[in-house]
């Protein structure tokens, strides 16, 4: 498992469809390419990493996990970040801040894992006028409607989460793997999977959830959470958002949230 030392903020443009989006990402090498970076870490061991904001304004970092601090980001600095000793689990990391939050900034931290077969589902929505908006340092009016026209797995729409190893589950029969899922969105989801229950294994908005074995995992605003799944059948299986309009396309059907695990034999 390769170790992220360093995460950069950086400013972008994001296309969907026909919307040309303002963004911002956090990823681990400092030029563009769309998609935020994940952080590894080892289990009851406390770390850093360093964040270097690109952006042309100040940030401020924070993460789910339990006693997380705000770290201050300036504009145009580097600032190495404490990361807590925590629990095996799945957690994100995320610019606290408006701006940060509406352009799209953060990723899933994976703490624990080590050899086991590793995806992971960084879920968000995506509404152009309010990117504009933010982008420009406007402020948002959060008791407007909310209207995402877009619904991304790692930043990509179905059909192109099948372009991604790490969010299409491609994995032999009766293997076992962890899917590290987190939600980023302004708004809740639900995952419903086809062919399989999994176990859910951390969870850190519903710890009581753990050992829960289901088809159907809600996931609520800023939560992560674990779910491991056993390929105990051969063939292709849709997992998709329960929530029909998040499985669209600027308002077409089928898209958005959707991916595929597929078990070979
Ligand atoms: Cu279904």
């Amino acid at each position: 498992m390769s170790a992220q030392d360093t995460l950069w903020i950086l400013p972008g443009t994001y296309i969907q469809g026909n919307d040309t989006m303002p963004a911002l990402r956090s990823e681990g090498q400092p030029t563009w390419s769309g998609y935020n970076a994940v952080v590894d870490r080892p289990e009851n061991a406390s770390s850093s990493v360093v964040v270097v904001n690109t952006d042309s304004v100040a940030h401020t970092w924070w993460t789910n996990a339990p006693d997380a601090n705000t770290v201050d980001l300036p504009a145009g600095t580097s600032t190495s970040v404490m990361l807590p000793s925590l629990p095996q689990g799945s957690y994100q990391y995320f610019l606290n801040d408006e701006r940060g939050k509406v352009l799209g900034a953060g990723g899933l931290l994976r703490i624990g894992w080590d050899t086991e077969t590793l995806f992971y589902w960084n879920l968000r929505e995506w509404q152009p006028s309010m990117m504009t908006l933010s982008a420009a340092g406007e402020s948002i009016d959060w008791s407007l409607p909310y209207v995402p026209r877009h619904f991304t797995i790692n930043e990509r729409a179905y059909p192109s989460t099948g372009d991604d190893p790490n969010a299409y589950v491609a994995v032999n029969l009766n293997d076992t793997c962890f899917i590290s899922i987190s939600n980023f969105g302004h708004m809740n989801h639900v995952l419903h999977f086809h062919g399989f229950h999994v176990d859910i294994i951390s969870a850190t908005h519903h710890p009581e959830r753990v050992g829960w074995n289901k088809d159907t995992v809600p996931i609520r605003k800023g939560e992560s959470l674990t779910v491991r799944l056993v390929a105990f059948q051969e063939g292709m299986y849709p997992v998709h958002n329960h929530n029909l309009i998040a499985v669209t396309n600027a308002g077409f059907y089928p898209g958005g949230m959707i991916t595929t695990i597929h078990v070979m034999p």
